[in-house]
């Protein structure tokens, strides 16, 4: 038996959100996965964030490619759409599902092997064009689910379980992601919630290419001395920049801040994120000075997290490519062949 269902009975008094589900309605099948698993804390702040966001589950779209990682959908939103891709292109088909239809909220759920090994490319060009999701890297530096061989995204030194120093120099998701054009690109850690949720709902009300990189320690094959993705490293060397309060669509705003302390950025969705500042010289809305913050702050060994960058004007491939509002399974047959004279008119365009 490869997974195990959840017995759907349920307490009555549990609270429901605004759109009448519980957060039970938010879960999926009995994780798999090793017990201690950062990813299952991902899965959680995922369900977490899409009840109190009063998402209703139809509404969502997660793909995932293969790993451990790419496992988890299977964990949330078992009454979502859900496409389990192939190893490292969940981009491709994500892109291809969100141009046919851009009422539902697309949740790319990938690992480090998936995106930064295999699937590099098809991250890049993800990041490149501003496809419109929540794309989250559960990132553990190794291969989990084919036993542990370092992935592209280990650190230059770190030693695996086995003793083998890793020679490599590191492919970093989030610097790539600020050089290759995403609107909102965040780092955090499966350890900590309290941060991570705030961050999937940022990143789903955003109008374009969100990236989450969630350091998420494999307790089987990377979580000892040596290991810069272990429960101990990070919380020893975590550095957050920025604590971001979520604020609902239509939600009064009460509290006051002194100029420069918070930054507050309306979102496509109407919600808005406050960014309270927490390192003074760190400027959230400057591309190549977050990197260049990020590159240093790495160069000591430091984990930086929170909202790292955020573009308040975000578009998305719909609006460059100027692709149909509805989407396509909705449009009649007068839409979608208008008939020999359109066609006529456009050879005669390309002529
Ligand atoms: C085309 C292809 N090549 C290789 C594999 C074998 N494979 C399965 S999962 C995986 C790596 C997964 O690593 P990651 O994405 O980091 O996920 P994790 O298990 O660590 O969460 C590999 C190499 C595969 N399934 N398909
Ligand atoms: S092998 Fe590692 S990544 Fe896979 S489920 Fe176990 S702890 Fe998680
Ligand atoms: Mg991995």
């Amino acid at each position: 038996m490869t997974y195990l269902a959840k017995p759907r009975l349920r307490h009555p008094t549990l609270t429901q959100n605004k759109v009448g589900y519980t957060r039970r309605d938010y879960e999926g099948r009995i994780s798999t996965l090793c017990a201690g698993c950062g990813h299952d804390s991902i899965s959680a702040a995922i369900i977490q964030a899409c009840w109190e966001l009063d998402i209703e589950p139809h509404r969502v779209a997660k793909l995932s490619g293969i790993g451990c990682s790419s496992k988890t959908p299977d964990y949330f939103l078992g009454a979502s759409h859900g496409f389990n891709t192939v190893h490292g292109r969940m981009p491709s088909v994500l892109t291809g599902a969100n141009l046919a239809n851009r009422d539902l909220l697309y949740l790319g759920v990938s690992g480090d092997g998936d995106s930064a090994s295999i699937g590099l490319g098809q991250f890049a060009n993800a990041m490149r064009r501003g496809v419109r999701m929540a794309y989250i890297v559960e990132n553990n530096g190794v291969y989990g689910l084919t036993k542990g061989q370092f992935s592209a995204t280990a650190d230059r030194g770190s030693r695996s379980k086995k003793g083998v120093i890793n020679n490599d120099s590191p492919v970093d998701l989030v610097g790539l992601a600020l050089q290759l054009g995403a609107t909102y690109v965040a780092r955090s850690f499966s350890g900590d919630k309290e941060q991570l949720v705030p961050l999937i709902k940022g990143a789903i009300g955003h109008g374009g290419a969100a990236f989450i990189d969630v350091i998420s320690p494999c307790v089987t094959f990377n979580n000892h001395g040596g290991s810069t993705k272990s429960y101990d490293y990070v919380r020893q060397h975590n550095e957050a920049v920025s604590r971001i309060d979520f604020i609902p669509r239509h939600s009064e705003i009460t509290a006051q801040y002194a100029p420069g302390e918070v930054i507050d950025v309306q979102q496509h969705d109407g919600s808005m994120l406050r960014l309270h500042k927490l390192h003074t010289d760190y400027d959230p809305t400057d591309r190549y000075a977050a990197l260049s913050y990020m590159n240093a702050r790495q160069e000591r060994g430091e984990v930086v997290t929170g909202l790292l960058y955020l573009d308040p004007q975000a578009t998305d491939l719909h609006l460059s490519l100027n692709t149909s509002d509805a989407p396509l399974n909705s449009l009649g047959p007068t839409a979608l062949c208008p008939g020999s004279k359109a066609l006529e008119k456009l050879n005669a365009s390309l002529r």
